[in-house]
């Protein structure tokens, strides 16, 4: 070999030890030593690129990871507050407070010479068990909207005056007068009453007033319209 020769090896070999692959540099001098070589930097060349795409595409998954992450964290929360408001309105549904009773027997009750409570004795329906029949209270268990009314007939031969009460207070009542005549009297009434928890509710017969006592014409029903 002569010196030209060597010099160019030595020149191919330094071309070929570089880090940098450039496509410019190789094209000219690279191909001649070793064309194999220049194909193989050529590949080279490409694999980089390739990898730098890939390296983009990496990028931009992992901050859609992140993206996708804050929404499912976001849905998680969601997902929590409706299994919340899922079990309050399960809560609500199992909870139900309803009641009618008549009262037992076919008799006159009254006159008495104090007001009493009625005992609606015979129990017609009582869920939640929140009206008593031997006392003839309803407590309300939850504070709530509670609906109720009651009925009465009578003969006539006696005033009748009969007070919806709340604890120790009217909330509405129904009156009829005593006449001779007329010997059949029917008549009621009805409300709407916000309650705390441990109100009572109850129906009283006011002293020397009288009403018949079957489980028929003589009734008190409520329920629970609504928690509050
Ligand atoms: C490659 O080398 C040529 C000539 O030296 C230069 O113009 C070009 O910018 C270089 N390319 C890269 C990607 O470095
Ligand atoms: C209701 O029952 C109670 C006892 O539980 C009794 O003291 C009261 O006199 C009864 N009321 C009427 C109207 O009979
Ligand atoms: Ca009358």
């Amino acid at each position: 070999m002569n010196f030209t020769i060597w010099m160019l090896v030595l020149f191919c070999g330094l071309t070929l030890a570089q880090n940098d692959v450039n496509e410019t540099e190789i094209s000219g001098e690279t191909k001649l030593c070793f064309p194999e070589m220049s194909l193989l930097l050529l590949e080279l060349g490409a694999v980089k690129a390739k990898l730098e795409a890939v390296e983009i595409k990496l990028e931009e998954t992992e901050s859609q990871v992140l993206v996708l992450n804050k929404i499912g964290k976001s849905l998680e929360t969601k997902l929590k507050e409706t299994e919340n408001q899922v079990l309050v309105l399960q809560e609500k549904e199992a909870f139900k407070i309803v009641f009618s009773a008549g009262i037992l027997g076919n008799a006159a009750i009254g006159p008495f010479t104090t007001s009493k409570t009625l005992n609606y004795t015979r129990v017609i329906t009582n869920l939640g068990n929140a009206y008593n029949q031997h006392t003839g209270i309803f407590v309300a268990p939850v504070r709530g909207m509670y609906y109720f009314s009651f009925f009465y007939h009578a003969g006539g031969g006696h005033p009748v005056v009969l007070f919806l009460m709340k604890n120790n207070q009217v909330v509405v009542e129904c009156t009829d007068h005593q006449t001779s005549h007329d010997a059949a009297d029917n008549g009621g009434n009805a409300a709407f009453l916000e309650l705390q928890q441990g109100d009572q509710v109850y129906v009283q017969l006011e002293a020397n007033c009288e009403v018949w006592g079957d489980s028929y014409t003589t009734t008190f029903s409520g329920f629970l319209l609504h928690k509050v």
